[in-house]
């Protein structure tokens, strides 16, 4: 019995030595160690064995049961630390490889317009006022001298959202909120940005919503003169200093008199060309003095205070400034467009 024993242990041994994988490992646990296993059935059989002998067999196979299941024991902790440094060998990061790029964004050139401008303005004292997109009728038409029934409502077709609300038609509507905020009292020196939304099948040179800045002067003795300087300056700064202004008359409900303003070509210097098609001017924005109806509906004293307002669309800015020849392109997001104007 214990030469029986003796040779269990050789033979399970080896078997541990040899095996490579965990599932075979644990078959031998089972098949040596297991209630139906070899050392088993030897205890199972002590019971023929003499009084002497039993202690001796026992003490055999107990020790024989240890050392397999110390052997076994080790190879599992052998196996388990290979299967490891396997997975950490197979799964190494190579930290010289060279990372992946990060796209970095750009301005969408409209915002980089619309700041340029921002800031030509704040450079002259002007303080931005924005404000909501959804306005009420009385902020977008009445307080600018358009009652209901004017005529030049026609002009802006326009969104509305119940019978007295809308999406403003133009940035106007902040304007007159600022002026009502100084109880009368000037100055007020105002630009306001901003998206503004008008009823308009979308094309080349239309779209339904575009954006707007304008601008608000109000105080005791502005006059003409001063839009005028103003312009020019604002002209020189953003399309050149060579450039020259022209005033021509025109008609807007809230100014009086109201002027568009053109620039000289940058292109043909003035000579004509397709650009300016032919006149040696393009035109730029509308402006003029604020009508004394607006003045007094906001609480200012039209006797006393006078002012000058200015409007234009950064789209038709940057498509001036830029060559760009379809607004839309503003709007769809093409990422071919957009990076064309990321700044240095
Ligand atoms: C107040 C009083 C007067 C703002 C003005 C224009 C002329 C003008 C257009 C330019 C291009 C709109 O985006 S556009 O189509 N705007 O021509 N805007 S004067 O006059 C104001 C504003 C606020 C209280």
């Amino acid at each position: 019995m214990l030469d029986r024993l003796a040779e269990l242990q050789e033979e399970a041994l080896k078997q541990i030595e040899t095996t490579t994988d965990l599932r075979a490992l644990n078959d031998i646990r089972v098949s040596y160690l297991g209630k139906k296993g070899p050392i088993t059935e030897v205890l199972k059989g002590m019971g023929k064995l003499s009084a002497e002998e039993r202690p001796k067999v026992g003490e055999v196979a107990n020790k024989v049961r240890e050392a397999i299941t110390l052997a076994i024991e080790e190879k599992l902790a052998a196996l388990e630390k290979a299967e490891v440094e396997k997975r950490l060998a197979s799964e190494t990061i190579d930290v010289t490889l060279p990372g992946r790029p990060v796209r970095k964004g750009s301005h969408h050139p409209l915002t980089a317009i619309i700041e340029e401008i921002e800031d030509l303005f704040i450079g002259m004292g002007y303080t931005i006022a924005e404000g909501p997109e959804v306005e009420k009728d009385y902020y977008n038409f009445e307080a600018l001298n358009l009652p209901k029934g004017h005529p030049a409502r026609d002009m802006q077709d326009s969104f509305y959202i119940t019978e007295e609300t809308l999406l403003r038609t133009q940035t106007s509507p902040m304007q007159v909120r600022t002026m009502e905020k100084h109880n009368g009292k000037g100055p007020v020196k105002i630009i306001c940005p901003g998206k503004v939304y008008r009823r308009d099948n979308d094309d080349a040179t239309h779209s339904h919503q575009f954006t707007q800045i304008e601008g608000l002067v109000v105080d005791e003795n502005i006059r003409m003169s001063d839009l005028k300087g103003t312009l020019t300056v604002f002209a020189q700064k953003m399309f050149g200093a060579d450039r020259k202004i022209r005033l021509r008359p025109s008609f807007f409900p809230f100014t009086e008199p109201s002027v568009e303003m053109d620039i000289s070509c940058k292109i043909c210097n003035g000579e004509g060309c397709n650009v300016c098609k032919g006149t040696g001017w393009i035109e730029i924005l509308g402006a003029g003095m604020v009508h004394p109806n607006v003045l007094e509906m906001a609480g200012f004293d039209s006797k006393k205070y006078t002012g000058f307002a200015f409007g234009m669309g950064p789209e038709r800015i940057a498509m001036l400034k830029y060559g760009i020849e379809d607004i839309r392109n503003f709007y769809i997001n093409d990422r071919r467009f957009i990076e064309q104007f990321k700044r240095a």
